[in-house]
């Protein structure tokens, strides 16, 4: 019998080999003090209850031969692919200031990268992004197709930023998106929780919400 998650609105039925765990922006700019999200005005603590259901979420993908692939919000050294736009947006430090991490949101600096609690390991790809959306200037389409990826368990912060925007890309790219509702964190939980009743309503109009308990209990 095909396995599947709980998951609301209803069981969303997956095969494990065109099923792939997506951690979205777990870096140490967004979950720790001194990096981006600090520099915006907000207090980091509020996003670090994903990171133990997110270990335990990354945790069964590995163990079951899951695709995994992370993803970093981010921007090159010259800054010359951040939209100035978004460079001139912030709260005490912008985007390539000087921080107690390095550089707020460069690629290479100690704040970019990945929290060692779920740091990548041999054969995951990390996808540098410039944007919000995973999908947005990044080979991550043409990485799922190549593997036959059709399912996305979507992990990660800031939930109605950079995780929900990358569920409506993928949706629109006809994949079958999935959160589990304790691996994904937002500064303001008022807005996690009306970003994950969008996602689910409408008979999972854009996806499914589910938890790392049952995400793990399906892969195990
Ligand atoms: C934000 C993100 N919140 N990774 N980025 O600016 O969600």
């Amino acid at each position: 019998m095909q396995p599947s998650f709980q998951a609301e609105p209803f069981a969303l039925p997956f095969d494990p080999a065109t099923t792939a765990l997506v951690m979205i922006d777990m870096q140490r700019d967004f979950v720790e003090p001194g990096g981006f999200g600090e520099a915006l005005g907000n207090d980091v603590n509020l996003v670090r209850s994903a990171i133990g259901p997110c270990q335990q979420v990354l945790a069964a993908a590995r163990a079951a031969g899951v695709m995994v692939i992370h993803t970093r919000e981010g921007h090159r050294a010259d800054l010359t692919d951040c939209p100035p736009a978004k460079l001139t947006r912030g709260g005490k430090t912008f985007i390539g200031e000087p921080g107690p991490m390095g550089r707020i949101l460069v690629r290479g600096e100690k704040g970019h990268d990945i929290i060692p609690e779920l740091y990548p390991v041999a054969g995951e790809p990390v996808i540098d992004k410039p944007g919000k959306g995973a999908f947005y200037q990044t080979d991550l389409h043409l990485i799922l197709q190549t593997r036959g990826i059709k399912t996305l368990v979507v992990c990660g912060v800031t939930t109605e930023v950079c995780v929900t925007t990358t569920v409506r890309e993928a949706n629109d790219r006809g994949y079958e998106c999935i959160i589990p509702q304790d691996c994904v964190g937002s500064y303001f939980p008022e807005f996690q929780k009306s970003a994950l009743e969008m996602i689910k309503a409408q008979g999972a109009i854009f996806g499914w919400v589910s938890n790392a308990a049952a995400i793990s209990a399906a892969l195990a």
